[in-house]
């Protein structure tokens, strides 16, 4: 076939070239004896113009039979057109309808329900697309920080025994008469790898049942985790925020056009590109709450509406560290100075968006962690294994956990989570 190219290409040809291109009908309208078809493949878009005086009758009559998202083919000659988006247009002579696409059913103006039930079309959006090539972006990022700083990527199970993150939001499932669990997190399966590879890290899918239903919250999330022996808290911490900034800047570096074209202000990006992330003590998050009338006590949980009222402080994504171990995981690590505060840190995206990862030093000492484990009122039996890590060698060793679509959300200015993944498990939803 003949010089098949993209709307990318297309758009930087010289006038006169000859080429066909693939897609789908984005718009069409007819004026006089002209139709104005504008394509759109999975690079852009391009107008194309077939004229009933320059093309076979057949021809135009299958252009005047296709409508929006027809998938179709098309050849003819470039021409500059300065009313076309990008400055140029095709003047076909061929013309061929591959898929027709009787009445589309998304027409514009649909409510969230509709285009959610119709999702599985939804995801051609302009809109949508530009989201799924930031997110293309993000994941290559994590993956390049991570190869080019020698971490090991491991496979831990999804189907697991017991909680990670607490019973509350556990899925469970029927494993051949046995409850089993839908993984919440990989980091116990990292903290055991760590004893072989030392620096490892995983992309999974993680499981919640939120109760709440919030604009950040899955059911079914992308959480990338790693896990590095002998790092203390502060080596933890520099990973989060050189693997948070380098994401960051290969998205300004590779995926303006779509910053551009979801209206993002990239203003905060561009500062927080540069890391140095400030860093907060949960004590310190208590005053500044306070300062804005926030009514909270010591010892209280930082909710998304907290969050909120704290990224009003900051320009950039900024830590919080050393909060009160009765809301953290029994996992984390008693600080040593200070035994009713744990080793623990969040980070937290400016701009209202909150909490995007959250890590801490672990527990290394055999006694601490099964006295936690029973303060909890969690079966000592089903962390035996965890617990056994703690008798052979064990070492201080630190971790975290970075919601992927939360990144992307927040990188994408998103306002709500379930436009960072095309598929979006959330209130009950699972259709399509
Ligand atoms: O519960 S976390 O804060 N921490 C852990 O699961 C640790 N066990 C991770 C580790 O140290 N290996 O979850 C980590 C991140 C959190 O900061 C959010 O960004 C994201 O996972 N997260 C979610 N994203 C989307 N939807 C839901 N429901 C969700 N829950 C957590």
């Amino acid at each position: 076939m003949m010089n098949l190219v993209k709307t990318s290409k297309a758009l930087k040809l010289p006038e006169g070239t000859d080429i066909c291109l693939r897609g789908w009908i984005y718009r069409k309208r007819e004026i006089g004896k002209k139709i104005f078809i504008v394509i759109r493949d999975s690079d852009g878009i391009l107008q194309v113009v077939i004229d009933s005086g320059k093309v076979p009758e057949s021809v135009y009559k299958e252009a005047l039979r296709s409508s929006i998202e027809a998938s179709i083919e098309t050849c003819g000659t470039v021409a500059k057109e300065p009313r076309a988006p990008g400055g140029v247009e095709l003047k076909a002579y061929m013309f061929k309808t591959w898929g027709f696409s009787e009445s589309f059913p998304i027409k514009g103006g649909e409510g969230i329900d509709y285009l959610l039930d119709n999702r599985h079309l939804w995801i051609r959006s302009r809109k949508l697309t530009a989201i799924w090539k930031i997110r293309h972006t993000v994941l290559s990022a994590l993956r390049e920080y991570l190869n080019d700083n020698n971490w090991w990527e491991v496979s831990p199970p999804i189907l697991t025994q017991a909680a990670v993150e607490g019973g509350a939001t556990l899925f469970k499932v029927d494993f051949f008469g046995k409850n089993a669990y839908l993984s919440q997190s990989a980091q116990f399966y990292l903290e055991a790898l760590i004893y072989s590879l030392e620096k490892v890290w995983s992309l999974s899918v993680s499981f919640r049942a939120e109760r709440s239903r919030t604009r950040r919250h899955l059911y079914e999330y992308w959480h990338l985790e790693l896990e590095e022996a002998w790092a203390r808290m502060n080596d933890s911490m520099k990973v989060a925020e050189e693997l948070t900034s380098y994401a960051i800047s290969k998205v300004l570096n590779e995926r303006l056009e779509e910053l551009h074209f979801l209206k993002r202000n990239v203003e905060k990006l561009e500062i927080a590109r540069k890391g140095s992330f400030p860093r907060i003590t949960y004590d310190e998050a208590i005053k500044l709450l306070r300062k804005r009338d926030v009514k909270i006590k010591w010892g209280e949980d930082l909710g998304a509406d907290e969050e909120r009222v704290l990224t009003e402080y900051f320009d950039t994504p900024f830590f919080i560290t050393h909060f009160p171990k009765k809301i953290k995981s029994f996992y984390m690590k008693l600080d040593p100075e200070r035994p009713d505060v744990v080793l623990g840190f969040d980070l937290l995206a400016p701009e209202g968006y909150g909490e995007v990862i959250g890590g801490s030093q672990r527990e290394d000492r055999y006694d601490v962690l099964l006295k936690r484990i029973n303060e909890e009122g969690l079966n000592p039996d089903e962390y035996k294994w965890y617990l056994d890590l703690r008798l052979y060698g064990s070492v201080p060793h630190s971790g975290f956990g970075l919601g992927v679509d939360r990144l992307i959300m927040w990188i994408s200015g998103l306002d709500h989570i379930r436009d960072s993944i095309p598929f979006p498990r959330f209130r009950d939803r699972l259709y399509p």
